[in-house]
Order: structure tokens, then sequence, then C-alpha cells
């Protein structure tokens, strides 16, 4: 093994637990050779993948990439958490003892990286110098070299973040093997894939994908399972599946920072980036802070809960990216910015790329277009024709420092104080527009109680309704009653207590199926409405599931809604509702240990709808 040693010095890695851990799996996973990774070899990658075939130029600097069409999404039923404990075994968490995944997944890997490069992927999940920063640390073993050019994206990536750890053995092992992609049974009782995190071992063992977060293991595998483990069994912090803004009022001078969670592609990106509805004016500005990760501590100093996003860049849904819904992503992934575009449609003639949404039809043109699946659309069967020639889970992938409005102090090693924390997802009726919820138990249980359809991030549930805890179910890794507990301690701890609420953009009219709301940059206004009422400048209305608008305290300036929509928008439809509370009953029933708080809060939601 001295060529790797030899290797592993050149690249200036000391921390001798790192080595052994690099050269433990290079012997087992039978790679052919090593190559430690800097944030600074990008460009070298991009070129030895563009002479590989493995990416294609996208125009300026920008690049495409397609997936295996059988690895296009996180594959829930395969992600697994383990640990030494049975009593970590939640309803969402696919337990298993760490006895029998390591032993199974060690199989899988064995000699798996045959005639590959192991890429050893040295990071750090926070901004530099956060109280968290220990928790941060990993180092990533992969053997597919456009899952190093996404986590240089995604994270912070050098040897320097492993180098000097107060204590050496503290980092996150995770290491990746994508396995023939082409024989693992993808979707079939004799499935091959498997995700595992093993959290009180620290250890990540991702076999059988190269795609996102079955692959970038530093983002949701460490950012969000392993850390919520890790928060939890540390005490000090939340790890959530949150975005993160802030927004100036620019006459008052004051800022208010937001965080909250929505399902996967369920609108986070789209909220963190793009709120600033050109009819109110200059008066507002809304900073970018992180669109899919949060992390939550209180600070000793102040008392207050402070908010990080532990990532280095957007890994983005494409579809219905364009000009009008979120003119800040289309310039965070504009020419310059070296986007990664992955299972968009793609023309290798012209170097451009498209998904559905970008412009209203498709290019007129279709000479030299290729579908997500690599299929000329000038010669796809007629049954294809209507096929969606982007993959609805197609995204881009783009630094932070892209995004236009990045808060100044986006990297702050504090990180900033939460003013709101906000639950949302796709509802297609019963919620409505806002609902505003000052009480801690009751803002926990209305996290608990999320409920929203299932998107295509992940495989085979699209359009399911069911709830998914805090936006967190795909990445819970302990059990519920556990985190109810850990919710309420961590915030209970803040002296200013945040205040709560639920959104929602995506109710439809019953009759014809559209967006009641029109979302997207109009979605400040709720928000300003939320601050507001912090504030004290507006009462609202009070309702059993919280405190909605007036339709007078909304600024709905330079909107034209019909009244009858608005009017929905803003109701709480009390049948409805008491026939929610009961599916309510029945999903919390399945958590043991619960704690009392969260029962009393449900009791009381209940007791109020019975009363109207
Ligand atoms: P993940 O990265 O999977 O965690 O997703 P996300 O929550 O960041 O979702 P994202 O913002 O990427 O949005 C997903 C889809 O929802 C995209 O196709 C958006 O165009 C659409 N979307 C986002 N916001 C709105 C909105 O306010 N209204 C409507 N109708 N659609 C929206
Ligand atoms: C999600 O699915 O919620 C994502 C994308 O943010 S992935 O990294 O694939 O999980
Ligand atoms: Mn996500």
């Amino acid at each position: 093994m001295a060529d790797i040693d030899a290797v592993l010095d050149a690249a200036g890695l000391r921390n001798q637990h790192v080595r052994d851990y690099v050269q433990h799996w290079f012997a087992h996973t039978g790679a052919e050779r090593v190559e430690v990774v800097h944030a600074s070899d990008d460009a070298r990658l991009l070129r030895e993948a563009l002479d590989a075939g493995e990416i294609q130029p996208a125009g300026d600097g920008r690049y495409y990439s397609r997936s295996h069409p059988k690895d296009t999404a996180r594959s829930e039923e395969r992600t697994v958490v383990a640990t030494s404990n049975p009593g970590d075994l939640g309803v969402y968490n696919n337990w298993r003892p760490a006895s029998e995944m390591r032993p199974l997944l060690e199989e899988r890997m064995r000699g798996a990286s045959a005639g590959k490069t192991m890429y050893v992927v040295p990071y750090l999940m926070a901004p530099p110098g956060s109280p968290l920063a220990p928790y941060a640390v990993g180092v990533e073993l992969t053997d597919t070299r456009t899952v190093v050019l996404h986590m240089i994206r995604m994270a912070r990536v050098g040897v320097e973040f492993v180098n000097d750890l107060a204590d050496p053995s503290f980092f996150v092992r995770g290491v990746h093997v994508t396995g023939d992609l082409d024989r693992l049974g993808q979707g079939t009782p004799d499935d091959q894939r498997c995700f595992v995190t093993i959290a009180d071992e620290r250890t990540i063992l991702h076999f059988g994908s190269s795609y996102g977060g079955n692959a970038l293991l530093g983002k949701i595998a460490h950012g969000l399972r392993q850390a919520s483990y890790d928060g939890w069994a540390s005490g000090e912090f939340l790890a959530e599946q949150f975005m993160l803004l802030g927004i100036t009022d620019k006459q008052t001078g004051r800022k208010y920072h937001v965080c909250g969670g929505m399902p996967s592609a369920s609108g986070k990106t789209n909220l963190a980036m793009t709120l600033a509805p050109d009819a109110l004016g200059d008066r507002y500005r809304v900073d970018f802070y992180g669109d899919d990760i949060a992390w939550l501590r209180v600070d000793p100093e102040d008392g207050r809960i402070y908010a990080i996003n532990p990532e280095f860049g957007v890994f983005g849904v494409a579809k219905d990216t364009n000009e009008v819904t979120n003119p800040t992503a289309v310039d965070a992934i504009a020419p310059g910015t070296g986007t990664i575009f992955t299972n968009v449609a793609y023309n290798a003639d012209t170097a451009e790329v498209w998904w559905e949404g970008k412009t209203p039809e498709p290019p007129a043109d279709v000479t030299g277009w290729r579908d997500w699946k690599g299929r000329l659309v000038s010669e796809r069967a007629p049954e294809e024709k209507n096929d969606p020639w982007a993959h609805p889970n197609s995204r881009f992938t783009t630094t932070l420092a892209n995004v236009p409005n990045i808060a100044p102090d986006f990297d702050t090693a504090k990180g900033v104080p939460v003013d709101a924390i906000i639950f949302g997802g796709r509802t297609r009726d019963r919620e409505p527009l806002v609902r505003a919820i000052p009480d801690l138990a009751e803002g926990v249980y209305d996290g608990l109680t999320l409920g929203a359809e299932a998107t295509f991030a992940a495989e085979g549930t699209e359009g399911v309704l069911r709830y998914d805890p805090m936006s967190m179910r795909p990445f819970m890794s302990y059990p519920e009653g556990a985190y109810a507990a850990h919710w309420l301690k961590v915030v209970g701890a803040a002296t200013e207590q945040p205040i709560f609420a639920h959104v929602n953009w995506f109710q439809r009219d019953p009759d014809d199926g559209h967006f009641l709301w029109p979302g997207y940059r109009d979605n400040l206004r709720p928000l300003l409405w939320l601050m507001r009422l912090r504030d004290g400048e507006v009462t609202g209305r009070r309702t059993p599931a919280g405190i909605v608008p007036t339709v007078e305290e909304l600024d709905l300036s330079g909107m034209e809604l019909p009244p009858g929509d608005l009017d929905r928008l803003l109701g709480v439809d009390t049948a409805r509702w008491r026939q929610e509370m009961g599916y309510r009953e029945e999903h919390l029933a399945q958590f043991a240990d619960l704690p009392e708080e969260i029962w009393a809060a449900h009791r009381r939601v209940a007791a109020d709808f019975d009363a109207e």
C-alpha cells in the first residue's frame, strides 16, 4: 500500500484516522487507484469527465449529465437507518440492526469498484468555524467522477477540513459504490440497492446508485439523517429539511429570518430564492440562505435559536423554472456558473438544455434534441410522443455563490436568529394560504401532522396523500416520539420563541383544478403578514387551526384574484378539519412515547373544532 501512502502524502492528507479508513475501503472495494479531491480540482475533473463522455457541454461553462434511466430519484424503500439499539426503531426510519446491515453492505461493496478510481472527498457541511462544525466533518469515498463534481458544488471540499481536528477520529465515514446499474434489479423483489446510515457509528454506506441524495453523501445522508441523529444524541441541535431566508424591511430596517420545512419537491428552493413581488415596490429585500437543510441550535450568548445552512450549493428541481416563476434561479444557472444539469432534455448540436416549463412550448425545431432517456425526440414512437422531455425530478446543481440574492452573511459561523418556523406541503384543499401558530407545542404538533401529496423526488409515490412529519419522513433517523420531545426541548430552551405557521401554495379549484394562489414570488405576501402578526401590527382572525389573515390585512396590491378564490384561500373548512382531526388521532397513535404536550395540543385543537 506504499503507493497510496504516497498519494495521501502528496495531497497533504495528514489525519491518520482518515488515512486508515481510505486504506481499508480501497482494499475492500478493489478500486484501482486513489485520488484525493480538493475543490480547486474542479476544472481538471470537468475536463476529464468531458473527455470520458460522462458529461457534455451545455453552453458557456455549464454541463449536462444523464443518469441511468433506472436511477433518477431517491428510493425510500431501499433506504435504512441502522444502529445497535433496537429501541431506535421508528415508524419511518426503516430501522435495521447495524450487525445485519454492515455485513450486507460490505458484501455488496467487496470488489465492486474494480478498475475504477476511488475518489477521497473530505468535506465540511457547515460554515467554517460554526459551533456545529465538529458534527459537519466527513469524508466521502466514491467511485464516480460526476458524484465528485456534484460534491464540489454542494459541500465545502478539501483536506483542510479533516486535518487538525480536535478529535481526529470524529468524522462521518461515507462510502459510495455505484455498482452495475444495468444489473441491480431496481424495483424488483431482488433489488440490490441499499442506502444505509449506521447512525451510532457515524458511517454511511450507499450502494447501487449515482444519483442525487443516493450518492452525494454529504447532503441528505450526512446533512439530514446523520446530523439529526447527532443532534438528538448530543442533545444540542436539530437538523431539518428546511429552507432559510431573510426579509429586510428597508423602511424600518428590521430584518427577519424565516426557516421551514416542505416535503421534497414542494417549493423550498423556489420560496427561498425567488420572493420579491415587484408589486410591493422596493420596500423589501429578500436574502437567500438555504433551500434544503438547516441546522438549528440555541446560542448560549443571547438564548435565541440560530440556524445555519450546512450546504455550499443548490440541487434544485428544474421543472417549471423560468424567468417568471424563479428569475433568481435562472440567474443562478446562467452562463459562467459552472452549473450541472441532470436528466433534462439535451441538444448536443447546440449545447442547449430544456425542461418542461422552461418555456411554454418545447423548442419548435426538434432537430438534435434528445429526451432525458437519450432518445431523439424526432424518433420517439407514437406512444412515446407525449412523454415529458425532461424527467420530472431532473435537477440543476449550482453553488450558493451563484445565487444573485445570496445573503451577505450566509456563511457567518454563528448562523442567523430565527423569527419564524413554517411548515407547508402540497395540499389541494383544507389548508389555507397561511395560518399562524403562536404556541410551541401546537407548532410542533402542526409540523408532526404535516400532510401532503407525495412528489416525484422519490420513486413511485407521486400524488399519494401521506403524513410527512416536518418534511422529514424520508430522513427521520430516530423514533418520532423522541423526535417530538427533542424539538420541544431545543426550541423550548430559547429565550425568545419563534412564531410557527403553516402555509399552502397548492390549493386547487375543486372544479377545474387550477392553483388558486399564483404562488412563487407572491409567496412573500403571506410571510409579510406573518411578520406583522409577530410584531403585533395585525391581529388576524382566530380559528381552531390557528390565526389566518383577514382579506384587509394581506397585502394584495397589484394582484387580481377572483373574490371567490380569496375566500377559499383564507377559509378554514370546519367539516374537513373535523374529519382530519380523526385521521391525525390515528396517525399520532402509531408513535410510542409521544410527549403529553403534543397530545394536549391535539386535544385543544380538536375541542376547538368541536365547539365551532
Ligand atoms: P427538494 O429539492 O426536492 O427538497 O424540493 P424543494 O422543496 O426545494 O422544491 P422546489 O422549490 O424545487 O419546487 C418543486 C416544484 O414545485 C417545482 O416544479 C416548482 O416549479 C413547483 N413550485 C414551487 N413553488 C411553487 C408555488 O408557489 N406554486 C406552484 N404552483 N408551484 C410551485
Ligand atoms: C429531496 O429529494 O428532498 C432533495 C433531493 O433535496 S435529494 O438530494 O436527491 O434528496
Ligand atoms: Mn430536499
